[in-house]
């Protein structure tokens, strides 16, 4: 076999999945109850963590954690979220995250401040607009070409996101973590991400958690360069994957979107009571619960949420979530680092 048959290895599974005539089977694609690739991980002695009913996430002690036999370092919590949780996070990627100044694909075209409220402009939907949006990047912002994070280059990221990420980060034993850049995918039904490493930032060691909510995904990973067949790994509504130790360098892709089987942002939708926990010593990010827990509540009600809901119905939202910087280093200023 020749070089290029080799490095084609992961295009050949990409196209596979990809295909539309023939569309491919989902035979090989890996689901937890598939235990001849994934192994389940007992967390009996999890510590509860008391910010979780906050950012809409269930007790710890429930959530269903599994590692891949063929990935080590990859992790995937299948569903943490609750119903409320799910729909508080769509949301927040569709009315605050694209708000400048954070950058998104549309920036190239024109500015627009507030791209959610302008696709709603005189209470009727621009469906061209919304179909547009393809990222959004929040804290420091990936420069596409450049595949560089500068200083200059940089928005305050935001805090429940960042909280939200350290309690998965605490959860798996990374205490330092700091959520320092994240994009934001938007995919539609036919919409695909083509391979990639993600090595732009300085720091390699610390894990990528990727958030996934609204319709299915084929998630490929395969090894540190393209030779290595993919595993293709299903993930749903409210999954998050996260990127550790050797996994964090491997090549990735999403080759399909497929209609989600259930609707998790639909489950148990009740109000969460205020919570009377000490806020001073509960949140590291966040300075208060108020905003959190009012934005919860705000979408237990159905006419609120409907044009969220008429979004997500359509579309699948991944927020992926990096540190950049090493554990003390404060700025990317003086620091010599390597691009692409
Ligand atoms: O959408 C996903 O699941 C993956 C996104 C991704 O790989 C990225 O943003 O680098």
């Amino acid at each position: 076999m020749d070089q290029n048959d080799n490095e084609d290895n992961f295009m050949k599974v990409f196209k596979y999945y990809k295909s539309n005539k023939p569309k491919p089977s989902l035979h090989n694609v890996i689901s937890e109850q598939d235990t001849s690739h994934v192994v389940k991980v007992f967390t009996d002695n999890v510590r509860e963590d008391a910010r979780t009913a906050f950012l809409g996430l269930q007790n710890c002690q429930k959530w269903n954690l599994y590692t891949f036999r063929n990935h080590p370092g990859l992790f995937l919590i299948r569903n943490p979220f609750t119903g409320l949780g799910q729909r508080y996070w769509i949301r927040k990627c569709l009315e605050e995250y694209p708000k400048k100044p954070n950058k998104t694909n549309i920036d190239l075209e024109e500015i627009i401040d507030d791209w959610w409220s302008r696709c709603y402009t005189n209470g009727e939907c621009n469906h061209q607009l919304l179909k547009k949006l393809r990222w959004s990047t929040l804290g420091y912002h990936h420069n596409w070409d450049t595949k560089l994070y500068t200083e200059n280059n940089r928005s305050s990221f935001p805090e429940d996101l960042a909280e939200l990420s350290d309690i998965v980060a605490s959860y798996l034993g990374h205490t330092g973590f700091k959520a320092e850049a994240a994009i934001v995918n938007y995919y539609h039904m036919k919409s695909t991400l083509s391979a990639h490493t993600d090595h732009s930032e300085v720091n390699l060691k610390a894990p990528l958690f990727s958030f996934s909510f609204g319709q299915s995904a084929i998630f490929l990973l395969g090894g540190q360069n393209k030779s290595t067949t993919p595993s293709a790994i299903l993930v749903q509504s409210g999954d998050i994957i996260i990127m550790s130790e050797e996994a964090r360098v491997c090549y990735h892709a999403v080759p399909r979107i497929l209609p989600a089987k259930s609707i998790p942002w639909d489950d148990n939708i009740q109000s969460t009571d205020e919570l009377s926990i000490k806020e001073a010593t509960l949140f590291k990010y966040i300075k208060s619960s108020k905003d959190v827990i009012s934005r919860l509540n705000s979408n237990s009600n159905e006419e609120a949420w409907s044009k969220y809901c008429s979004y997500i119905k359509e579309s699948r939202i991944n927020m992926n979530v990096r540190q950049v910087l090493n554990e003390n280093q404060t700025s990317l200023v003086g620091a010599e680092f390597i691009g692409m």
